[in-house]
């Protein structure tokens, strides 16, 4: 990077919002002359002339030549301090794009928001902002919007405690902190969740049916699915990546062992697993067997609406859904909430948010 360049990044999501800012932060000195040739403030000063943080609008643009028609956008500009201008304008790409590149040809260097950032700010805040940014939900955005600041003085007051010879103390907070490591880094990541089961018991009906379109192939033929499927969805403001299989059964040919052999995997790296069983078709050696070798999966009973042959072999805490019906779908979307969030922590717990942030906490263990 050019140091001495004043440099230029959008600082909102392209094409997400309704206004967009472009962030200048250097030696403005530098582009004032550019700048009073393209943006004349209502107000008739110039840009050096407003005062830090009050906020000029007008207009940014010229009269393209040749056509005689004013190409200008309206924006709000504001100089927050010495090395930094903000640039609101409408949220469109088109407009941000002519305005960075209008930036350019005054002479900014144009960065990633991050990288402006990160010149600028301290290790926590860089780490606050960017997981911010990265927030899957607005719920999970609203977890981590208050956070700023907290970790960091969490792991100054057990450095503390420590230095005090209080270091029982430390560990049992630590400890509490700690508890909440997966829930904090599951605001900027989804959580994972697959479907598995014999073929032909519904985990490509069932998936469909948790999000709400035709995500997977469903046919009445066992082994419809042979690869890992996956679809996004939200329950209860937390993000969920869903995982559809192939069917495990096993006598199966090459190809479908292949598609085995991945839903295997898959399952066994899942933050939780579906595991269905059809009811309206006797229990089967496999679907023994799967049973037995995850006895923490959520137990789907399938195909609820039809007759149950089952009976008493059916375990006592399966979820009876129908995806053709679509019954049971709240009951199975609350009990994979609870897997994941059986609890919320205190309005005022520290959450580690990162896996550098777990680091710094495991070192008072
Ligand atoms: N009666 C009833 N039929 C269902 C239900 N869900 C799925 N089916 C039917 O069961 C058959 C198999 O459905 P799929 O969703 O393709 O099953 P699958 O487990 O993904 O099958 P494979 O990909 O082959 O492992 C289809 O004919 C579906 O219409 C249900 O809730 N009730
Ligand atoms: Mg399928």
């Amino acid at each position: 990077m050019t140091s001495s360049l004043p440099t230029a990044a959008a600082w909102t999501p392209s094409g997400r919002g309704a206004v967009a800012t472009i962030r200048v932060r250097g030696n403005l000195a530098t582009l004032s002359e550019g700048i009073a040739g393209i943006f004349q403030a209502a107000s008739g000063y110039l840009l050096e002339e407003t005062l830090p943080q009050r906020i000029s609008f007008g207009r940014w643009g010229r009269v393209e030549v040749g056509s005689g028609s004013p190409v200008a956008e309206d924006v709000v500009v504001c100089v927050t301090d010495s090395k930094t201008c903000e640039i609101h304008c409408h949220g469109g790409d088109a407009a941000v794009r002519r305005i960075v590149s209008d930036l350019k040809c005054l002479g900014c260097e144009i960065v990633d928001w991050r990288s402006q950032f990160e010149t600028e700010r301290g290790v926590w805040e860089r780490e606050h902002a960017d997981t911010l940014a990265r927030a899957t939900t607005l719920r999970a955005a609203g977890w981590i919007a208050v956070q700023a600041g907290r970790m960091e003085r969490a792991i100054a007051e057990l450095t503390e405690l420590v230095a005090g010879g209080q270091r029982e103390l430390a560990t049992s907070r630590t400890h509490e902190m700690l508890a909440w490591a997966d829930f904090g880094l599951h605001l900027t990541r989804p959580w994972e969740v697959v479907l598995a089961g014999r073929p032909n018991v519904g985990k490509s009906s069932l998936i469909n049916a948790l999000v709400g379109f035709e995500r997977s192939i469903v046919f009445d033929e066992p082994g419809t699915t042979r690869d890992v499927v996956t679809a996004d969805t939200v329950l209860d403001g937390w993000a969920i990546r869903l995982s559809d299989t192939a069917g495990q059964r096993g006598a199966a040919n090459s190809l479908e062992a292949a598609g085995i052999a991945k839903a295997c995997e898959a399952f066994a790296n899942a933050d939780a697993r579906l595991l269905l069983i059809d009811v309206s078709q006797p229990p089967h050696d496999d679907d023994r067997r799967l049973l037995a070798e995850w006895p923490d999966a959520i137990v789907v009973a399938h195909k609820a609406d039809l007759p149950d042959v089952w009976g008493e072999s059916l375990p006592p805490n399966a979820i009876r859904v129908s995806s053709l019906q679509r019954t049971g779908l709240t009951e199975l979307s609350a009990a994979i909430v609870f897997r994941f969030v059986p609890a919320l922590p205190g309005a005022e717990t520290p959450i580690p948010l990162t896996t550098r942030q777990q680091s710094e906490l495991l070192a008072f263990l």
